[in-house]
């Protein structure tokens, strides 16, 4: 069964409001869990350059269509254009290179990764200069915007949109560029709710999209201190009222406001029980409820690099 529920974005693209997450899945297992993924029913996956993983996701893809179970037009793929790859002239190549990576001629949707960048240092991810601090580059995301409006008209990307902006950058996007975002992907979950941005962007015409729905429990930088979203208590009583797993709440808490989710797992038992929430609604009183577990913590701030020009977490960022 596809889980086809989706959002129409403001191409009249529509986009599956379930997505399967890749960050982190190894380049000698993504094959398969995408495989997974298709087989139980997601038709959206969420790529990215820095994934390293996207030739994985291409021979999923490409398997899976040579059996005859999916046709490219029945599966919406989105990829994220890296920092290193801001420059105007940089935009396109990085672009056809995932591409090449994910066997198709396009990509249902293409988004800025992060709004700053970085020096494009034969590729590396987080150049870093000689003391070990990351260095930035000073390359506007209105120039990187401009590329990818570029490669959106030439149709290499049916939909072009952002990630990890902040309310000054989305502004200066629709004011200097031509194409409006159709889509904005932030960090949400019960601990970071991120309301804010995400009704400013509903009220622009944006879609969100919700990563890290589950907390991502395997971020590299996690510390022992920290919350763990799943574990919270509030989320077990409703799950169990439910008789559903406190992921599945978090899951349907994003689908029923609205926002699109794309939850990662390497495992096919939790691709699959990721993917069982069409089938329960939660009340007006257990949205309350979880809106009143936020705890304004976010999982992937990346506050090591706050001297980042164009780093879009301070509080009371202005340009
Ligand atoms: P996440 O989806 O919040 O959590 C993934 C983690 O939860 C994995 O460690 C997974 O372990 C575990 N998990 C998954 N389902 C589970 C279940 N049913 N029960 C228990 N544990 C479960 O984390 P994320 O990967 O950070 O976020 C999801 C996706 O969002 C990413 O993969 C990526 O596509 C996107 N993302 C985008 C950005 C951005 O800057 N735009 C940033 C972060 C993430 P196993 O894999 O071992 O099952
Ligand atoms: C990476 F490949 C390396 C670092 C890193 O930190 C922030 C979170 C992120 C990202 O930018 N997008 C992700 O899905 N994870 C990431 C990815």
């Amino acid at each position: 069964m596809a889980l086809t529920e989706s959002v129409t974005l403001n191409t009249g693209s529509k986009m599956p409001l379930l997505g399967f997450g890749t960050w982190q899945a190894p380049t000698d297992e993504i094959q398969q869990c995408v495989e997974t993924a298709i087989d139980v029913g997601y038709r959206h996956i969420d790529c990215a350059w820095v994934y390293q993983n996207e030739e994985g996701v291409g021979n999923a893809l490409e398997a899976q269509i040579k059996q005859g179970k999916i046709k490219r037009e029945d599966i919406f793929i989105t990829s994220k254009l890296w920092s290193a790859f801001h420059k105007q002239d940089e935009v396109r190549p990085s672009l056809k290179e995932s591409l090449e990576l994910l066997k198709t001629d396009y990509v249902d949707l293409y988004l800025m990764h992060w709004p700053w960048a970085v020096p494009n240092r034969n590729k590396e991810i987080l150049p870093k200069d000689d003391k070990g601090d990351c260095i930035f580059a000073d390359v506007d995301y209105v120039e990187a915007w401009k590329a990818m409006e570029a490669v959106y008209k030439e149709g290499l990307a049916k939909n072009i949109g952002l990630s990890n902006f902040n309310k000054f950058q989305i502004n200066r996007i629709l004011k200097e560029g031509s194409v409006v975002p159709t889509v904005h992907q932030i960090e949400s979950h019960p601990y970071f709710q991120n309301d804010d941005i995400i009704n400013f962007c509903q009220s622009k015409g944006i879609q969100v999209t919700a990563y890290s729905p589950l907390g991502a429990p395997q971020r590299p930088w996690g510390k022992p201190e920290e919350p763990v979203v799943m574990e919270n208590p509030t989320l077990h009583t409703l799950a169990k009222r439910h008789g559903k797993t406190a992921v599945q709440i978090m899951i349907r808490f994003q689908i029923q406001r609205n926002v699109i989710v794309i939850p990662k797992s390497v495992k096919a038992a939790r691709i699959k029980e990721n993917a069982q929430v069409f089938d329960f609604k939660l009340s007006d009183d257990d949205m309350k409820t979880i809106a009143g577990v936020d705890k304004n913590w976010r999982a992937c701030g990346m506050d090591w690099i706050h001297y980042f020009k164009y780093w879009p977490f301070s509080e009371n960022y202005s340009e």
